[in-house]
């Protein structure tokens, strides 16, 4: 496969270089693509080193793939312009998510969905996926009604601008700010820009991505999304209410046989998933299963995944790697 990573600068462009190399993904020819102050760059992948091309070059370059990371904006321009010369997109901004014409893809919930005319193929927002895929298997034995979501999010999600500003203030070094405040010893409420009706768009996404992937407008969801120091993976506190009553062990047995997931649940060992231990790791780890005492069939759980793995680089590849063996691509 020839596979264009297009802002192959970037964070999440670079954890899909280390990924694709980990899973030995058939690469036969990597373009890495960024803008044009990138180009001629050199990239390392297995050894090698290949030049950094602008984007109209990778467009002629006509890739069987494209592992799009470089924002909205790049999306919307370039996507159809890849599409249309015959490689097949898949997008990690929020451009194309909530597209009707879209798939919004989280391959272990719904890749059947997949055909081969679909050439741009929309990976969620690393918030809804790592919560999502706790909640499918558990949507479909028990119904949920509602969802209520605490996010404590990485400041990787932000970017390497944010990295640097929390080392700067470690240090106490004055530099440029990703955020309005100091992150250092701090927890800021707004994770991406406000929306009309006063949530931020990082809390519409796990919305209306969650309701698009589990395919159920039904589901009432609400969320307050938080940024926090860190910068291993996002937590989740998640509040499910179901139609029908559990029970707890089933929960437990249910998520320990979905995959990719991994249960991290015993107060006896204080074992919990922590972003500390979920960095560089493919899974979403799942803890603090417990009843909410306060409501019927209501249940609630904490969830982390290292939001540039499973929240981002490693999703789109599992996509790309549904294409090859469906022979989409
Ligand atoms: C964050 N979830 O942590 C964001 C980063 O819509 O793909 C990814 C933004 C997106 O701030």
């Amino acid at each position: 496969m020839r596979i264009a990573v297009v802002g192959a600068t970037g964070m999440v462009g670079e954890v899909m270089l280390k990924v694709l190399a980990e899973r030995n993904f058939p690469v036969t020819e990597l373009i890495p693509v960024a803008s044009e102050k990138s180009v001629g760059k050199l990239i390392e992948f297995k050894g090698k080193s290949y030049a950094v091309v602008g984007m109209q070059t990778a467009v002629d370059m006509k890739a069987d793939i494209a592992l799009f990371s470089a924002g909205g904006e790049t999306s919307l321009e370039w996507a159809p312009k890849f599409a249309a010369a015959g490689t097949t997109v898949i997008d990690n901004s929020s451009a194309w998510r909530m597209d009707p014409t879209k798939k919004l893809i989280v391959p272990e919930i719904n890749a059947s969905s997949l055909t081969k005319d679909d050439k741009i193929i929309a990976n969620p927002n690393c918030s809804t996926i790592q919560m999502v895929l706790v909640l499918a298997p558990l949507h479909k034995k028990y119904n949920i009604k509602r969802v209520i979501v605490s996010t404590y999010q990485s400041i990787t999600g932000t970017g390497v601008k944010a990295v640097q500003q929390l080392e700067n203030e470690y240090a106490g070094v004055q530099g440029e700010m990703a955020y309005k405040y100091p992150i250092h010893r701090n927890a800021i409420p707004q994770c991406d820009s406000f929306e009309e009706n006063g949530y931020t768009k990082e809390e519409m996404k796990l919305v209306r991505e969650t309701q698009k992937i589990l395919d159920d407008r039904t589901i009432a969801v609400t969320a307050t999304a938080v940024r926090v120091p860190i910068v291993g993976g996002h937590s989740e506190a998640v509040n499910v209410e179901f139609s029908n009553d559990f029970v707890v062990s089933d929960i437990q047995n249910i998520l320990h046989h979905t995959d990719g997931v991994v249960v991290q649940d015993n107060n006896d060992t204080y074992t919990y998933p922590m972003p500390m231990y979920a960095q560089g790791k493919d899974d979403v780890f799942v803890g603090r299963i417990r009843r909410d005492e306060s409501q019927a069939n209501t249940l609630n759980m904490w969830i982390v995944a290292d939001n540039l793995r499973k929240g981002a680089a490693t999703n789109t590849i599992q996509i790309a790697e549904y294409l090859i063996a469906a022979k989409f691509v």
